[in-house]
């Protein structure tokens, strides 16, 4: 069976993964697509050969009697009504992060899946599905270096990602990728916030601060410090080094060729997310489709989106407040246990 997806939101990543669907992966075809800039959707029609109606609104794609399943991949503060839609008309939805723009939003979006009483949504936290995070985590499960303690993590973009990016979403659109992959990697939760604001730099817009210091605390009594810099010019930076009770466990590099020349070492540095993580949105999006056409949904979930953004929330509120901010969860329904 093919699964027939329909697309809203083409910009960047949202042709990113019709390409994906499109020429890499295998059982699934894009039917229709929607961008609030119907130009540009004919236009990722057109380049990306497809064989998809372009329709005139979001409502009408997750309306469209052949699409079998949503993706939304348009802006975030679009997110919510477009989920909600797809979960009224009971037809499973991958939505890009942020699950919605508010944990408000997000527990709206939960409340509305439970009374459908069916997991329809995906969040694309793409990191869980990442080669090097899947052998971080193994040496984690496999006891390798005894229980974790403290965990260094590094975000760094070369320019702020996008022409809008201002305030804080450093914290909320941003770090969202580590709050989601770090509970997933240490199988807890967080407690506490607390975020510094260093010396800013002065390679950026002024109005933005830049870099930010996060430390979470978690239920296990685990210190986490995020470095959040979305200016730092010189690539695209992830690292995350967990130090345990018998050792250390950093995540892979990249693989790059090791260059000796002219009485230097070097190897490359990434530029961009697209490339860091090709790989992983391809198996995150392989693995959507197999699980779908099956019925099932078994990636990061609308519960996940919500405790990301209630994390996400708790560190606005101690940016602004200087203080230790508490992360305060409601129980995990019954209906998101794994
Ligand atoms: P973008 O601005 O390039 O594209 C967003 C598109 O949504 C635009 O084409 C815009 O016209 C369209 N749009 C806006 N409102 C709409 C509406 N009401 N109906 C239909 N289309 C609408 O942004 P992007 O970089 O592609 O980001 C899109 C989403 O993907 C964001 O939520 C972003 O956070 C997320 N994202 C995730 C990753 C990742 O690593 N997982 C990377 C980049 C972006
Ligand atoms: C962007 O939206 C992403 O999701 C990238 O993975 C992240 O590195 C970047 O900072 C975000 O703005």
């Amino acid at each position: 069976m093919t699964l027939k997806i329909g697309v809203i939101g083409t910009g960047a990543i949202g042709r990113e993964h019709i390409h994906r669907i499109t020429h890499t992966l295998k059982g699934a075809r894009v039917v229709a697509v929607n961008d609030f800039n119907p130009e540009q959707a004919h236009a990722v029609v057109d380049d990306l050969g497809l064989d998809a109606q372009v329709y005139a609104s979001g409502v009408e794609v997750i309306q469209a009697p052949n699409v079998d399943a949503l993706i939304v991949t348009s802006s975030g503060q679009t997110h919510e009504e477009f989920v909600l839609a797809a979960i009224d008309a009971g037809k499973p939805v991958f939505c890009e992060k942020p699950l919605a723009v508010t944990a408000e939003g997000c527990r709206r979006i939960v409340d509305a899946e439970m009374q459908a009483g069916r997991k329809l949504v995906q969040v694309g936290f793409m990191r869980r599905f990442d080669h090097s995070y899947r052998q971080l985590k193994q040496a984690l499960d496999t006891d390798t270096i005894g229980a974790p303690l403290i965990l260094n993590c590094v975000h760094r973009n070369p320019q702020s990602p996008s022409a809008d990016f201002s305030g804080d979403m450093a914290l909320t659109d941003s770090c969202v990728h580590e709050f989601d992959v770090l509970r997933w990697l240490l199988e807890d939760d967080y407690v506490s916030a607390q975020v510094i604001q260093p010396r800013k730099t002065r390679l950026c817009n002024e109005s933005l601060q830049d870099p930010h210091v996060i430390l979470l605390s978690t239920r296990a009594g685990i210190h986490i410090s995020i470095e959040s810099f979305v200016n730092c010019q010189y690539g695209y930076d992830i690292q995350c080094q967990v130090v345990g009770e018998r050792g250390t466990a950093s995540l892979p590099e990249p693989a790059s060729v090791s260059v000796r020349h002219a009485a230097k070492l070097s190897s490359d540095i990434l530029v961009s997310w697209k490339d860091r993580f090709m790989d992983a949105f391809d198996i995150e999006f392989q693995e959507w489709v197999d699980a779908t056409t099956q019925g099932q949904m078994n990636g990061p979930s609308a519960w996940d989106g919500y405790v990301v953004a209630v994390t996400s929330d708790a560190c606005v509120k101690a940016k602004h407040s200087g203080q230790i901010e508490p992360i305060e969860l409601p129980g995990r329904p019954a209906f998101y246990d794994r």
